[in-house]
């Protein structure tokens, strides 16, 4: 029985052994899943860290329980851990590691790469799914000559293909297991295999004609997200200068029942993919001689907000006689999106930077995050109260999560500055974005 074949049949009975490299929001939920269905799954995790907490049934990803994650591990179901010589006993490898960029905005591979030179040294009969998202042909040009270097043949010793991790952190509506998963492969056989093993986990499997079209499809979607996000940003400008409100604009443009698809403005783009994943594709398309204008325009645009934020708090400072040097701000919310506790480009952090330069007295409250500790910020999360409240000149809404009391604050606070439209009905102290 060929390579193709024996592959095939452990995959569809189950005892095909996974490992997965990189245990992070993308890796541990997949892990978790597929032990769920039955098989053996090997989590290779350079963090230490990530092992010990999952072994204590610790939580370190917001949409993971740490309690089942445990039972797995308790049932050898799934083993979590930093030797990646397991991936020596595995059939199926799938690759979960960050791929973030450069300062200087260029990819940053060299954890697919590295990855990719661990799983060489044990590559055998095996089929090996890179799922970070990075620009086109990064499973091509950085992760197959690596492979290749064995002396291994690709389609026939070893299988190979792209699939794109598609996850929205804290949304409960989708769980992995709903998202379709899209599959690319070198060649028909690898497509195949891969498209049985993600079918064991996940409802609908769309499999391409190759794993450019996979990674380029991930970046159109996220590419998508950034400029429409873009949209709406530069919409609450236009709107805030003719003096009507952005929110009210979108809800009525939202009655459209088909042709329209609403986003909303906000203090800035924060999380580890939106405002990444795009560049990727500007620089790959650089590279190949075309230079992108709508993903530069709209990245330029979604910089813009968290200034643009602090200028509307000087005019409304200034407006009641109060200068921001010396202003008492209470920030609500920092992490980069709602009912997440995730920092990662969070336009909070710019925020807070700028307001203390300019010297201002900056608190925050998040209920995620009991400090901040990042690029000079040094925060303790402050709990507010009736008294306290009155004391900030401003509190401006920047995350909207869910479990903040929001009336309470309105009740409470002298002025509010809602970048997030939570206050959808106003009011005397409120101005929103
Ligand atoms: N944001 C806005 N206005 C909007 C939507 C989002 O300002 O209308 C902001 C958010 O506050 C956040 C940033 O944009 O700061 C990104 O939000 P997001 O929900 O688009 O991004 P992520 O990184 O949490 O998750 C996204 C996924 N989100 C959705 O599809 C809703 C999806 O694009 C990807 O599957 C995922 O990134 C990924 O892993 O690539």
């Amino acid at each position: 029985m060929d390579t193709y074949a024996l592959l095939k049949n452990k995959i569809q009975n189950k005892k095909a052994n996974i490992g997965i490299i990189g245990l992070g929001y993308v890796g541990l939920p997949l892990a978790i899943a597929f032990s769920k269905k039955g098989y053996l799954v090997y989590g290779v995790d350079t963090n230490s860290k990530h092992i010990e907490r999952l072994n204590k049934g610790e939580r370190y990803i917001v949409d993971i329980d740490p309690q089942e994650a445990l039972s797995l591990i308790r049932k050898k179901r799934f083993v979590p851990t930093i030797d990646a010589s397991v991936l020596g006993i595995c059939d199926c490898i799938i690759i979960c590691v960050p791929t973030p960029l450069r300062r200087v905005k260029m990819p940053d591979v060299s954890y697919v790469l590295a990855a990719a030179k661990t799983i060489k040294k044990y590559l055998q009969n095996q089929l090996i799914i890179l799922e970070s998202t990075s620009y086109p042909a990064t499973t091509r040009e950085v992760v197959l000559p690596v492979l290749r270097g064995t002396g291994q043949r690709l389609e026939k010793d070893f299988f190979l293909c792209f699939s794109s991790e598609r996850v929205n952190p804290a949304d409960k509506k989708f769980p992995l297991t709903k998202i379709p998963k899209v599959v690319g492969g070198f060649s028909e056989k690898s497509t195949e295999l891969a498209c049985i093993l993600y079918s064991r986990i996940i409802n609908k499997v769309f499999p391409v004609s190759s794993p450019e079209v996979a990674e380029t499809a991930k970046l159109l979607e996220n590419t998508f997200r950034l400029v429409n996000i873009a949209l709406a940003n530069e919409f609450a400008l236009v709107c805030n200068k003719l003096g009507i409100s952005v929110w009210e604009v979108i809800e009525a443009a939202k009655t459209k029942p088909f042709g329209f698809m609403p986003f909303y403005p906000g203090p800035g783009l924060g999380g580890h993919c939106i405002p990444i994943d795009p560049l990727y594709l500007s620089w790959k398309a650089k590279k190949l001689g075309f230079k992108t204008k709508m993903i530069d325009l709209a990245s330029y645009i979604n910089h813009f907000m968290p200034k643009y934020v602090i200028e509307r708090l000087e005019k409304l400072l200034g407006s009641r006689d109060v200068r921001l040097k010396g202003a008492k701000i209470l920030i609500l919310g920092v992490a980069y999106k709602k009912d997440v506790k995730d920092l990662r480009e969070s336009p909070a952090i710019e925020i807070i930077e700028t307001l203390q330069s300019k010297g201002a007295n900056v608190s925050f409250h998040d209920p995620f995050l009991p400090y901040l500790k990042i690029d000079g910020i040094d925060l303790k999360r402050i709990e507010f109260s009736k008294k306290n409240l009155k004391t900030f000149d401003c509190v401006i809404v920047v995350t909207d999560h869910s479990n903040i009391d929001y009336n309470f604050i309105k009740n409470n606070a002298r002025l509010i500055f809602d970048t997030r439209n939570v206050y959808k009905r106003g009011g005397e102290n409120i101005i929103r974005l």
